[in-house]
């Protein structure tokens, strides 16, 4: 028994009150009769196990149903180090508006302890985590995507450390609703919410707010990327990791499944969603996927969309707020032809009539991600993957073309330190087009100040001769009528091709002020010719240098945020970029 554990249960126990302590095993005995207590007291709901075996139904309470940014803060000694894009507070302000909140918060339900390991067992990569949660929803989501119970104790042994995560539902209201970070003693205190990334502590969290700390103290990069296997008909496979903000296809791009006419190419996934990664004795940066499951959107996915993730979900699932058909399926907008009648995620009846959707747009399931068609055979190698490419992406009508390849890495850092999406209603809740600044993706899950997160990357390429190539790309370019000009979904595999090609030195480029962009004929378009003719290929590949002085004014804007902490290397590929532009005329 690891004594450093005990003391922390005996010490939340003393402040919570619960009526009972269970300890999770992580057994598929346990997870069954967790699912069946709460199907009794009907807080899940069992799908039609023809077709969904071993799946359950969760409806959250109506106004706990995404993550809360504005209620998330970073808890360091100065405000300074949280930086300008963090909320922050103090630790005794924590201690005296927080930890009240949870004195005698258990009294009536039980403890669960929940120990967990990010990552593949026994790997020099992964991590032990403990959660306390009064929530046995949150303890079923974790044994699905992490690795759960008696595995998490023997590797966390006798005097093992772990990063303490406290949680409790609390009274749901959101008055009372706060996720705070410790990073400077790597714990978690969660209250007042039972959803997704506020209560399941493992994953945004964990495996990336505390967890980039962890890696900017000790050399290292915990990243909220993709990692996929891109196979050659000659059966090589080379990995990448890919960081886009939310509504870009990340986990479609996970789980490409190239078309017919990409015959012997394959894509493995690895990871849909975060990215651990450490340097090998070769000088590369080796990758684990943290997570042992994936916590999906459900809406818009679908056969067509992501055949892969349709197939993950089909046993031994959670589904949290979407609809439910007649049959006892779940059913989401996009998934197929809605149904005449299901139960819409509130609980209300729901016809196609009805004025609002049948799932809520942040619904989600939970399903093992060993249940993937496409999980790479080497997704649980405790050494993880060498990683050959970065790429960046967002959403963008104009300005950034299909694809590019930074200069160098430098060159790179500052491409990924400028990541911008344009928002879609779905993904904000704001005007549609309005551009947001998201560095690397990490915005909401930086634990510390960007700068200095921009100048850890920069660090890491001093590391090694053998770090990633790095790239962005934009699958979402307009034409003038606001028509996208590239296919996407798995047509999508034939820039990751040229992305490969590049990084092993097989393909032409041209150069352009941003980075380097597919010569002509370099990316392989055939059997896409009607779709993407020349006309359309320059437009998918064009740097428009009025774009891109509005473009570098508003990163202008952004960088000057962090002040002295913004590297003077970002500003001045910054500069070396506008300059270019200005050679250009
Ligand atoms: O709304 C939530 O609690 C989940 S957010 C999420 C879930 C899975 C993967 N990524 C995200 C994200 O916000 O990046
Ligand atoms: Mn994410």
């Amino acid at each position: 028994m690891n004594q450093k554990l005990q003391d922390w249960v005996d010490e939340v126990a003393k402040l919570t009150t619960p009526d009972e302590i269970v300890w999770c095993d992580g057994s598929q005995e346990e997870y069954d009769r967790l699912v069946a207590a709460m199907v009794a007291k009907k807080e899940l709901s069992r799908l039609n196990e023809e077709h969904y075996p071993n799946c359950v139904l969760a409806r959250s309470d109506p106004n706990d149903v995404a993550r809360v940014e504005h209620l998330t803060f970073i808890c360091c000694d100065k405000e300074e180090d949280a930086g300008p894009t963090n909320n922050w507070m103090s630790p005794s302000e924590a201690e005296t508006r927080v930890k009240p909140l949870y004195e005698g918060c258990m009294k009536g339900r039980a403890l669960y302890v929940v120990p967990y390991v990010m990552g593949p067992l026994g790997s020099p990569i992964s991590q032990v985590g403990v959660e306390i949660t009064d929530s046995p929803y949150v303890v079923i989501n974790m044994r699905i995507m992490t690795r759960m119970g008696r595995a998490a104790l023997d590797q966390l042994g006798d005097d093992g450390d772990f990063v303490k995560g406290l949680h409790s539902i609390g009274d749901l209201s959101p008055e009372r609703r706060y996720i705070l970070h410790f990073p400077q003693r790597r714990e978690i205190w969660s209250i007042g919410s039972g959803y997704g990334g506020n209560a399941l502590l493992g994953k945004k969290c964990f495996a990336l707010r505390i967890a980039s700390t962890m890696a900017r103290d000790e050399g290292w990069l915990a990243e909220h990327m993709l990692i996929l296997g891109l196979e050659s008909p000659q059966g090589e496979v080379s990995y990448m990791a890919a960081a886009f903000p939310s509504a870009c296809g990340k986990t479609n791009l996970a789980m490409l499944l190239p078309p017919e006419s990409q015959e012997g190419w394959k894509v493995w996934t690895v990871g849909d969603d975060i990215a651990w990664m450490k340097f090998g004795e070769d000088g590369r940066l080796y990758a684990i996927n943290p997570e042992y499951g994936f916590f999906g959107v459900a809406p818009g996915t679908s056969y067509k969309t992501n055949h892969n993730a349709m197939e993950s979900l089909r046993k031994n699932s959670i589904f949290t707020n979407v609809a439910l058909t007649d049959d006892g399926l779940p059913w989401w907008e996009g998934m197929s032809e809605p149904p005449s009648h299901a139960i819409d995620w509130r609980g209300n009846d729901w016809t196609p009539d009805s004025d609002t959707p049948a799932a809520h747009p942040n619904s989600r399931f939970t399903a093992p991600a060993g249940q993937c068609p496409g999980i790479s055979p080497e997704w649980e190698n405790p050494q993880g993957v060498p990683i050959s490419a970065f790429i960046f992406g967002g959403r963008r009508a104009k300005t950034a073309p299909l694809v590019f390849q930074s200069f160098d890495w430098n060159h790179g850092v500052y491409v990924g330190a400028a990541v911008a999406s344009e928002t879609t209603a779905a993904a904000q809740g704001q005007a549609v087009g309005k551009i947001r600044r998201d560095p690397y993706a990490m915005l909401p899950f930086c634990g510390y100040n960007m700068g200095d997160y921009f100048a850890h990357w920069l660090e890491i390429g001093k590391r090694s001769d053998a770090v990633p190539k790095i790239f962005h790309v934009n699958w979402f370019r307009t034409d003038d009528n606001g028509k996208f000009i590239w296919p996407g979904f798995g047509e999508n595999v034939r820039v990751l091709r040229w992305i490969l090609d590049r990084c092993k030195g097989n393909a032409e480029a041209r150069e352009t002020p941003i980075g380097y962009v597919p010569a002509g004929g370099s990316l392989d378009l055939r059997g896409l010719e009607d779709e993407v003719d020349d006309a359309v290929l320059a437009e998918l590949l064009r740097v428009e240098a009025e774009d891109w002085k509005a473009e570098l004014e508003n990163q202008k804007e952004f960088f000057e945020k962090f002040g002295d902490h913004t590297p003077d290397e970002i500003w001045k590929q910054h500069a070396a970029t506008a300059e270019r532009f200005a050679k250009q005329n």
